[in-house]
C-alpha cells in the first residue's frame, strides 16, 4: 500500500487527482475512512492554513487544496453516512451568514447521517432568518451551525436571538462548531453544545436529545 503521506501531500499541493487516487487505494486496502480524515486530511488542511497565515499560500492555493480535499471526501462521505437505520432525529445544518467554508460542515453532515440523523443541509452563508424558517417549516430537533471565521461567529449568536424572537428557541437543541469556536463561546451565547470535531458531533447530538441515557 502507498504511504498515506502521499494523501496529505496531495491535499497540501492541491493535487486532486493524486488525492483521489490515493484515497481510493487506501480504502481498497482496508484503511478506515475516519482514519483517513482525522489523521491525514484534516492535518493537511491545517498545514494549508498555516502556510496561508505566514503568506506562503494565498487564496488560489486554498481553493486548490479545498478541491483536492473535496475530491477525496466524495469517496469517503458515503462510507461515513451508510447506516441504513431509521432516522433518530432531524437536524438542520448550515455554515453561518458571511461564511463560505463548507468542508467541515459537510463532514459533520456525514457523521450525523452515520449516527442515524436525517440532515437538512442549508449550505453556506445561511442567515438567521433561513435557520428560523427551516425550524418553523420542518419538524427538526437540532440546529447545528458551523463557522470558520472569527468574524462570522457572531452570526451564531444572532441566529439564537432570531430563534428566541420567533418564539421557537425551546423547540430545538442548538449545537455549534468550527475551528475558532469554543465550549466557552457556546455557553456565552446560550447554545446547548459545542463539538470540536465532526466525529464528536454525532455523540453530542445523542447526548443533548437524551441527556440521561
Ligand atoms: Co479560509 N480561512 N478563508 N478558505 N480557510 C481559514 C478558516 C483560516 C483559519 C486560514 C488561516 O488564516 N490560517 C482563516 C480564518 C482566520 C480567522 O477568522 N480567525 C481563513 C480566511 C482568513 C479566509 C478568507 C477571509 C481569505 C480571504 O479571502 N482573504 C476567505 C473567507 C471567505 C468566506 O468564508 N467569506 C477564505 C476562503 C477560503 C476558501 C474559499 C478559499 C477555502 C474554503 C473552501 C471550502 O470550504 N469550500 C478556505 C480554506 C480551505 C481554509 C482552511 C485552509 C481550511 C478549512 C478546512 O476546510 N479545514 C482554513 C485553515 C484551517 O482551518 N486550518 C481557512 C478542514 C475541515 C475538515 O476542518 O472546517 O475546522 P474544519 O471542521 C472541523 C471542525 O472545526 C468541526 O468538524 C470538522 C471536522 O472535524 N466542525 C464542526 C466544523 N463545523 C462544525 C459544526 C459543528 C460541529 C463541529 O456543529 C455541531
Amino acid at each position: 500500500m502507498q504511504d498515506l503521506k502521499t494523501l496529505s501531500d496531495a491535499i497540501i499541493n492541491g493535487d486532486f487527482k493524486t488525492a483521489r487516487a490515493t484515497t481510493e487505494q487506501a480504502l481498497a486496502s482496508g484503511v478506515g475512512p475516519v482514519i483517513l480524515v482525522q489523521d491525514y486530511m484534516v492535518p493537511a488542511m491545517n498545514e494549508v492554513g498555516r502556510r496561508f497565515e505566514c503568506n506562503e499560500y494565498f487564496v488560489p492555493e486554498l481553493l486548490l487544496a479545498a478541491r483536492a480535499m473535496k475530491s477525496a471526501l466524495e469517496l469517503i462521505r458515503p462510507l461515513l453516512s451508510a447506516t441504513g437505520v431509521q432516522p433518530v432525529g432531524r437536524v438542520v445544518l448550515g455554515t453561518v451568514k458571511g461564511d463560505l467554508h463548507d468542508i467541515g460542515k459537510n463532514l459533520v453532515a456525514s457523521m450525523l447521517e452515520g449516527g442515524g440523523y436525517e440532515i437538512i443541509d442549508l449550505g453556506v452563508n445561511v442567515s438567521p432568518e433561513q435557520f428560523v424558517s427551516a425550524v418553523q417549516e420542518k419538524d427538526v430537533q437540532i440546529v447545528a451551525m458551523s463557522a470558520l471565521l472569527t468574524t462570522t461567529m457572531a452570526s451564531m449568536k444572532q441566529t439564537i436571538e432570531a430563534l428566541e424572537q420567533a418564539g421557537i428557541r425551546n423547540r430545538v437543541k442548538i449545537l455549534i462548531g468550527g475551528a475558532p469556536v469554543t465550549e466557552r463561546y457556546a455557553r456565552e451565547i446560550g447554545a446547548d453544545g459545542y463539538s470540536e470535531s465532526a466525529a464528536a458531533a454525532a455523540s453530542l447530538a445523542k447526548q443533548v436529545l437524551n441527556p440521561i441515557s
